[in-house]
């Protein structure tokens, strides 16, 4: 899990855009509210969802055959800057990707690999995106209590006071 700022160059997405070379660490990430989790084992995962309270939980392949028709659709939705109301936890089985984030004073990307065996826990009320990387591929279990509030809002000005990116944005002040 490489964690550093992303350098806004014009490159595709999937691209690695690690040129700043300023890395941060999981506990940088974890100041923001970004959990990350690193060689996990399903037992690690059982035991995470049951103290989070994460009743069910299903796979998504995020690859062209994996998705189908939908593909181009979801790729763009996942890398559209937006936020949820709960939680987004994602245990990766195989392939990679990046989730961004923004950082605290919200001016910059901060990108972080995912790779196989790595767990994320991406708060709600944070803005982020996802984005495959040159391989094109992540299968990734994800984790849900029984009504997940997983729509993406994307961000507008108005989406700003929104009671989940209010209650965030104050987590960031204590
Ligand atoms: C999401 O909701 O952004 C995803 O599920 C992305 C793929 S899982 C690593
Ligand atoms: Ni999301």
């Amino acid at each position: 899990m490489k964690v550093y700022y992303h350098d806004e160059s014009s490159e595709h997405p999937t691209a690695t855009h690690d040129s700043t070379g300023e890395y941060l660490s999981l506990d940088d990430l974890a100041h923001i509210g970004v959990l990350g989790f690193t060689g996990q084992d399903l037992s690690q995962v059982d035991a995470i969802a049951e103290q989070r309270g994460y009743v069910a939980r299903d796979e998504i392949n995020v690859t062209k055959e994996g998705l189908g028709d939908a593909y181009e659709d979801k790729i763009k939705m996942f890398y559209q800057e937006h936020l949820h109301e709960d939680e987004e936890i994602r245990y990766i089985r195989s392939g990679s990707g990046y989730f961004d984030v923004r950082s605290k004073d919200d001016s910059r990307w901060i990108r972080i690999k995912v790779e196989p065996d790595d767990l994320i826990i991406v708060p709600a009320g944070i803005y982020h995106r996802f984005t495959l990387d040159s391989h094109n591929a992540v299968r990734a279990m994800r984790l849900f209590k029984q009504q997940p509030k997983w729509t993406p809002l994307t961000r507008q000005p108005e989406l700003d006071s929104n009671p989940f990116r209010q209650e965030y944005v104050a987590s960031l002040k204590t």
